[in-house]
């Protein structure tokens, strides 16, 4: 049964069939899947299948964006029972967002979600964001992590004029950066000064939680918020 329901919703969100993804997402939530599994498993492959289909020819931007809308909608029917697993009192506060000029933000919603099952508070500035933006944020929220996705070759870029704003800022020392993205790699990540990178969202709590172990020590392990 849940075999049958992922390849389902693994067919249903390739063919942009909004009603037969609501409803595998439902039958796999209701059979108990974990909903990692969905996320990753189910919905993400999916789009990752559906973006070699593009590169290809063999599917067009109106599919795309139809499919990251039905991505969407069945990301947020599986978003509570994701929480309900955490049940961790909140910690580290993380700033996420999606670097300048980049409309994608399936993965930085996956990752915002799984970040706070692992009981991080995170503030989402959503997409598009600008760089003075992350840093007015910063700023004020104090956040240990700053995370910053990027799926364009060309918006990764910012990702490196974010770090460099936030040390004009002179918010640097007591913040650590994770960035991420498909084309972001750990090369990159270290090029540009980061402190952290991950490939996928359960990879990037696994970071968060290093970074954010750092943080506290740095701060003389003064980690009063948690
Ligand atoms: C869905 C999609 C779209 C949707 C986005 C909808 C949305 N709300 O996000 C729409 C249709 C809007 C879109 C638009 C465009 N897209 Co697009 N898109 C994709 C696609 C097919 C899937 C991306 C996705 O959501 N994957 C699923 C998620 C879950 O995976 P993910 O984002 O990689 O995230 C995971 C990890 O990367 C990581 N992660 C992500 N963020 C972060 C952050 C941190 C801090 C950490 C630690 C980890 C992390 O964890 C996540 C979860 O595991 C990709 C193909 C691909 N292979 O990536 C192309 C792709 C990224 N798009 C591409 C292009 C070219 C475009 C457009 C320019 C197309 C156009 N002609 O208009 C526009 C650009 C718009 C803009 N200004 O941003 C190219 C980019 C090529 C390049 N080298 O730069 C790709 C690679 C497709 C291709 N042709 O090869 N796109």
């Amino acid at each position: 049964m849940v075999e049958e329901a992922f390849a389902r919703l693994h067919e249903a969100v390739l063919n942009a069939d909004e009603e037969a993804a609501v409803k595998a997402t439902r039958d796999l939530l209701d059979a108990g899947a974990e909903p990692q599994a969905i996320l990753e498993r189910g919905l993400t492959e999916a789009m990752t299948e559906l973006g070699r289909r593009w590169n290809r020819g063999e599917a067009f931007l109106p599919e795309v964006v139809a499919a990251a809308e039905i991505f969407k909608t069945c990301s947020d029917l599986v978003e509570p029972a994701l929480l309900a697993r955490g049940g961790r009192k909140a910690g580290h506060l993380v700033l996420m967002g999606t670097v300048k000029g980049d409309l994608h933000d399936l993965g930085k919603n996956i990752v915002t979600a799984m970040l706070k099952t692992a009981g991080f508070e995170v503030s989402d500035l959503g997409r598009d964001v600008p760089t003075e933006r992350f840093v007015e944020e910063a700023a004020r929220l104090r956040p240990k992590i700053v995370g910053l996705s990027a799926l364009l070759t060309t918006t990764m870029l910012e990702q490196r004029t974010v770090i460099q704003a936030l040390e004009a800022a002179g918010l640097r020392p007591d913040v650590r950066v994770m960035v991420g993205g498909a084309p972001v790699t750990a090369a990159w990540a270290d090029e540009i000064g980061a402190d952290g990178y991950a490939a996928n969202a359960a990879e990037a709590v696994e970071v968060a939680l290093r970074l954010a172990g750092a943080a506290a020590q740095d701060t003389g392990g003064r980690d009063t918020d948690g």
